[in-house]
């Protein structure tokens, strides 16, 4: 049976508000990245983006993406991030609202993931810019178990897409 001993993870980062002792969330982001540490191994780590706000929120984004590396299963995991999310100050409030830390698990090596409050791959990862930017510098030939396709490939169709329908007014 598999173990998860060598299970590796696409994870996102986002922030788009400042923390009082971290800083804005560019800061929030890399000591965000920092603590993933204590959770496994981070075998890479993209730079941090400013992004537009996609949906509701008001302000932009840092954004970054890292592989971590880990023992945790995918509910472990993401209990652990979720208790990461708190610690820096994260509260549950408004979905897609101002938030100071966000970390999302995009992908794993173990295929598609489907438990209670958990989907593997993160179902609308492959629109968005702001995971599939910072996610194609670190893990551009990881393949999506769903579309067959390499994060390279569903970055670029994005772009294609993005440059025929101009996505001007997001709605806030
Ligand atoms: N996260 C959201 C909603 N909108 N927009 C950007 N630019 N970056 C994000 O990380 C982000 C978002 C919900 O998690
Ligand atoms: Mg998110
Ligand atoms: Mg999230």
């Amino acid at each position: 049976m598999r173990g998860y001993l060598s299970a590796r993870y696409l994870v996102a980062l986002g922030s788009n508000r400042r923390h009082h002792l971290y800083g804005p969330p560019r800061t929030v982001v890399h000591a965000a990245m920092e603590e993933l540490a204590a959770l496994g191994t981070v075998r890479a780590r993209s730079s941090v983006r400013t992004t537009p706000p996609l949906g509701p929120a008001r302000r932009r984004f840092a954004n970054a993406a890292c592989v971590l590396e880990t023992e945790f299963d995918p509910p472990a995991l993401l209990a652990a991030l979720q208790h990461l999310e708190r610690q820096f100050g994260r509260r549950r409030g408004r979905r897609w609202g101002d938030r100071v830390l966000d970390l999302d698990i995009v992908a794993w090596d173990g295929g598609e993931w489907r438990s209670p409050g958990l989907a593997i791959p993160h179902p609308a990862f492959r629109d968005r810019a702001f995971v599939l930017g910072p996610a194609s510098e670190i893990a551009d030939d990881w393949r999506d178990p769903v579309t067959g396709l390499t994060i390279r490939q569903l970055d670029a169709r994005r772009k294609r897409s993005a440059r025929l329908t101009p996505r001007t007014a997001l709605p806030r």
